[in-house]
């Protein structure tokens, strides 16, 4: 027996089917000359513990809600302080019985009353639409029941013309928060109940369209467009820019120009009908799988993409227009062309402007039933049931029929991580049946019998590579098999942005770049989402899974975005930016020539103005502008540079090229850079370190060496100059754990954070073993190594002094068999506090790590220490600056210290805060400024990982323990 009570004697909410009462789905727009009366606003609001908890008489005129709260609609209740937000990635927050839900069912009671507008037309049909409700909503208008629905990021519609009157209209909502939906509802997001999209009373006058379907294709091989627009009355639709004036259902051709994300070219058109005019904005593309590749309009892309789940700190996925269109921008300034709407339609409104500024779009059907895979065989799984496929197919309806006049939507998803199933199957086959025009993907089922993409999440590189030469191992069925092969890979989320990663952007992009096969793919994902929260004494900080008594929680995995909440770009975007960049400038610069590639699918480069800056030990000496010819789409032309500016230059140089908007755009000002490049002039030579100029001197338990003085014991710097550090230099290899470091909670294997803190490498000791005083240096032979293990490093620390400069050789001998890379290795300084301002000549201005250093510039930069730190929500590892040549810390009067590289290049870090204590914080707000400035300058660094639940770092980017030499100088700086 599968259920104590027949389906029959369940109540709606633990209904299977979609819901009742609804109308037929269709096409969504924002504008029309019909009749529209938002209904957002405040509303009354009580909120009861269980479904049956109230009883339902306020849904009566006279019902008297005195002694309710009220809601802002559109928005979640959890966020207007009635309950509280929980977050579980794929397991149910509540005991799995399909379709049965707890007693516990927090259920929200709306209660809204309106006039009709004075010119509110008489006649024809009047509709009530809900854009979304998390799960389920019960709806009355003046008494009467409309009936109920599920699909919460879905619109559902009621007819109540009838019911109408012109003042004192009584709108009632029942929600509930739990439901049988809630089962095809297992999103990785916070779960939040409500009314959370616009809830509006739509006028359909006589003869005005129930739907209509744009059909608009593009011929690359003859330049024409063809135009039919699909509708239930007729009507005519003309587009005046293209002279076409046709009746609904003719076809018509014509030459355009046609609509990608590149150049998102809309033509502006009005379907006519008797009862309404509705504005059309027209793209003509083409698009589909042709010969193993995803192309638009004859091309092959690249999906240089973002998973967007919709996401606001204040208002969760309630976002306002403003928001969408900022998301858009922020990608668009990011060189991102795609967006999947991970894992549910968004906002309707977005698409508008998706086909208005340009970004390919797979349109993700609401539906993921991730929590079944914790049975065997995903038992239960409701993609695999019959019972639950009308819900399934009213979801892909509701999908299709919805966003299907949008050009930017170009593929259909089924949805996320279900296992497979017949109910997705059929999903699939209604979708190609109802439209032919777009590919269809689905990412979980391994015969990818549904989908036109061989799709995939967080594949490693190497085997994106072995797709990428077509020599993956077969599948058991060599039809699916055949089929599999033919198709184009996507990676439809790769790369995890979870805290301080991913790295290996740059190494999945030249796979993208080298193989046709791989079209490219969707970071995962575009925000964190950290809901704000503060302190018992104030202090704000973003929350995530845990923090609001949640018994079942998946902690930080919701905040693994290329943004902060309050949508700063992370260090990971800016990366993301610079691999992902359309334009490719190369060359060996000492031939006075480069080489620009245009890497756009479709645009040539006339929007681009070029600029080259010839930079000095990190100084701009020169600059202007740089003669690029217009290239088309995948052309390349060898450029002259100017030759470089003459003089008495000394030091290293550099050219840096770039590549800026030539004149504004609708998504960023002209001058906004869109592509660079630095090519090395003359390389960096490093410094000679200087001769010996002192022998060290014994003075009452120190030791003096030129400008420093030692502890005599230990050998441990205490002073240089006029600064006294509270640490000297010394070897460090801790690093606060990354997420990718901590590794997913689900994993088999012990991940590497995990076996540093065995070893026991964050309570490493530091014996010293000799203090030798020579003629000219002071050598310090130390061993430092944890308690409990054989594992340790030799480190010799060689001290000479120059002029008046400090000189160190490091040497590092490893001892024992080590199993695992090191997180850091390098000196760890201590400060006074007030040596909080830094100023570095290397890579910058953000932080980088050896496989997420693309973006890392080579300039000179100053910046405070606390602006040095990147917030991560969870605090980790951050703030490392790449390939530096020389970094200082200064006082406010100029005085402090500098360390120069006499050996290639460092790594610097500084924080007011140890690794320990960035280590053990869980919110920014644990970190507290103590009485130093804690500087690390490292040799090395151990690379990021692109996930929390891979091999770790590509091999390249692996810290592995060899013996290691180093060379810097120290010098004081005085007063300026
Ligand atoms: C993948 C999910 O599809 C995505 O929704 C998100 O949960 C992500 O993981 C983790 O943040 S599933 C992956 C663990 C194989």
């Amino acid at each position: 027996m599968d259920f104590r009570f027949a389906d029959d004697r369940l109540p709606y909410y633990e209904d299977r089917s979609p819901g009742s009462g609804t109308l037929p789905a269709r096409a969504w727009y924002a504008r029309s000359d019909a009749a529209r009366l938002s209904l957002n606003g405040s509303w009354a609001f009580r909120l009861s513990d269980t479904a049956e908890g109230a009883d339902t008489r306020f849904v009566a005129d006279d019902a008297d809600p005195a002694g309710w709260d009220r809601v802002t609609v559109p928005g979640h209740w959890v966020l207007q302080g009635h309950g509280a937000p929980a977050y579980t990635n794929s397991d149910y927050p509540f005991p799995v019985d399909p379709p049965r839900v707890p007693t516990e069912n927090p259920t929200g009671d709306h209660r809204h009353v309106f006039d009709l507008p004075d010119d509110w037309p008489g006649g024809g049909e009047s509709v009530l639409r809900f854009d979304g409700v998390e799960s389920c909503a019960r709806v009355w208008l003046n008494g009467r029941e409309l009936g109920w629905f599920t699909g919460s990021r879905l619109p559902h519609e009621f007819a109540v013309g009838a019911l109408l009157r012109r003042r004192g209209n009584v709108l009632a909502v029942r929600v509930h928060q739990w439901s049988a939906a809630s089962y095809l509802e297992d999103q990785d997001m916070w779960w939040l109940p409500g009314i959370f999209r616009d809830v509006t009373l739509l006028h359909r006058p006589v003869g005005s369209p129930a739907d209509f379907f744009v059909h608009a294709a593009y011929d690359h091989t003859t330049g024409r467009g063809s135009l039919r627009v699909d509708c239930d009355v007729p009507g005519r639709v003309t587009v005046p820019e293209l002279g076409l004036d046709l009746g609904t259902g003719e076809e018509a051709g014509v030459v355009v120009e046609p609509w990608s994300a590149e150049v998102p070219r809309l033509y502006d058109g009005e379907l006519a009908t008797s009862g309404e005019r509705v504005p059309l904005r027209i793209g003509f593309r083409t698009v589909g799988v042709v010969d193993g590749v995803f192309r638009a309009n004859g091309r092959r892309i690249l999906f240089r993409g973002v998973n967007r789940h919709e996401f606001h700190p204040e208002t969760g996925r309630t976002l306002d227009l403003e928001t969408m269109r900022r998301d858009i921008l922020l990608m668009k300034r990011h060189n991102i062309n795609a967006v999947r709407t991970s894992h549910y339609p968004p906002h309707p409104a977005f698409l508008d402007l998706c086909d208005e500024l340009g970004l390919w779009v797979v349109d993700e059907c609401d539906l993921e039933t991730h929590g079944f895979c914790e049975f065997p065989g995903w038992r239960g799984n409701p993609v695999a049931d019959k019972r639950w496929t009308p819900a399934l197919l009213d979801r892909a309806r509701r999908l299709v029929e919805r966003d299907k006049n949008h050009p930017s939507v170009v593929v259909w998803s089924l949805g996320n991580e279900c296992s497979a199933g017949q109910g997705l199957s059929e999903m699939a086959a209604w979708i190609r049946e109802r439209d032919h025009s777009r590919a269809v993907h689905y990412e979980n089922d391994p015969s990818y019998r549904d989908s036109d993409f061989y799709s995939r999440m967080y594949v490693p590189h190497h085997e994106v590579e072995a797709i990428g030469r077509r020599e993956e191992p077969p599948l058991d069925d060599p039809e699916l098999d055949a089929r599999r092969r033919s198709l184009p890979l996507l990676l439809v989320e790769y790369a995890h942005a979870m805290g301080n990663s991913p790295g290996g952007l740059a190494d999945y992009q030249h796979l993208f770049e080298t193989y046709e096969r791989c079209q490219g793919g969707f970071v995962w994902e575009w925000i964190d989402h950290g809901l704000p929260r503060r302190t018992p004494d104030g202090r704000p900080y973003y929350g995530y899974g845990g923090d609001f008594g949640e018994e079942l929680h998946a902690g930080n995995f919701v905040c693994d975005g290329l943004l902060f909440p309050d949508r700063t770009p992370s260090p990971a975007l800016v990366e993301y930016k610079k691999v992902v960049e359309p334009v490719h400038i190369t060359g060996d610069t000492t031939a006075g020539e480069i080489t620009v590639t245009n890497g756009h699918d479709f645009a040539d480069t006339s929007h681009l103005a070029f600029t080259w800056t010839y930079e000095v030990e990190g100084e701009a000496v020169a600059s202007g502008p740089l003669t690029v010819p217009p290239l088309a789409p995948g052309a390349s032309a060898d450029v002259k540079l100017p030759a470089p500016p003459g003089g008495d230059l000394v030091g290293e140089a550099v050219w840096t090229i770039a590549a800026e908007l030539a004149a504004d755009t609708p998504w960023a000002p002209r001058g906004h850079e869109v592509a660079w490049a630095q090519l090395t002039d003359v390389p960096r030579r490093v410094p000679e370190p200087p001769a010996a100029r002192a022998a060290p001197r014994r003075e009452a338990g120190a030791l003096r060496l030129g400008p420093a003085v030692f502890d005599a014991a230990t050998g441990t710097l205490t002073a240089l100059g006029g600064l006294t550090l509270r640490q000297g230099p010394r070897l460090d290899v801790w690093r606060a754990t990354t997420d990718n470091d901590r590794g997913a909670p689900w994993l088999a294997e012990e991940p590497l954070g995990a076996t540093w803190r065995r070893i026991g490498l964050h309570r490493m000791r530091h014996r010293v073993d000799a203090v030798d005083a020579d003629e000219e240096s002071l050598t310090v032979r130390t061993r430092v190594a944890p308690a409990a293990t054989d594992l340790g490093l030799y480190a010799d620390y060689r001290w000479t002094a120059g002029d008046d400069e400090l000189l160190l050789e490091v040497s590092v001998t490893p001892d024992g068999e080590w199993p695992c890379p090191l997180p850091r290795l390098g000196l760890l300084l201590g400060l006074p506090a007030e040596y909080d301002r830094a100023a570095w000549y290397g890579g910058g201005p953000g932080e980088a790590y050896p496989d997420s250093c693309a973006a890392s510039r080579l300039g000179r930069y100053a910046m405070s220490v606390d602006d040095l730190q990147t917030p991560y929500v969870r605090p980790q590892e951050n703030g490392a600056r790449s390939d530096v040549r020389w970094a200082e810390l200064r006082d406010a009067g100029g005085e402090g210290v500098r360390v120069t590289a006499l050996t290639d290049s460092f790594w610097f870090t500084a924080r007011r805060w140890t690794s320990h204590q960035l280590d053990a914080a869980e919110h920014t707000t644990d970190l507290v400024p103590g009485d130093t400035v804690w500087v690390n300058v490292d040799d090395a660094q151990q690379g990021l990982g692109s996930e929390p639940w891979d091999d770790g770092p590509l091999p390249q980017y692996q810290l592995t323990v060899a013996p290691t030499e180093f060379r810097l100088a120290f010098t004081a700086l005085s007063r300026r």
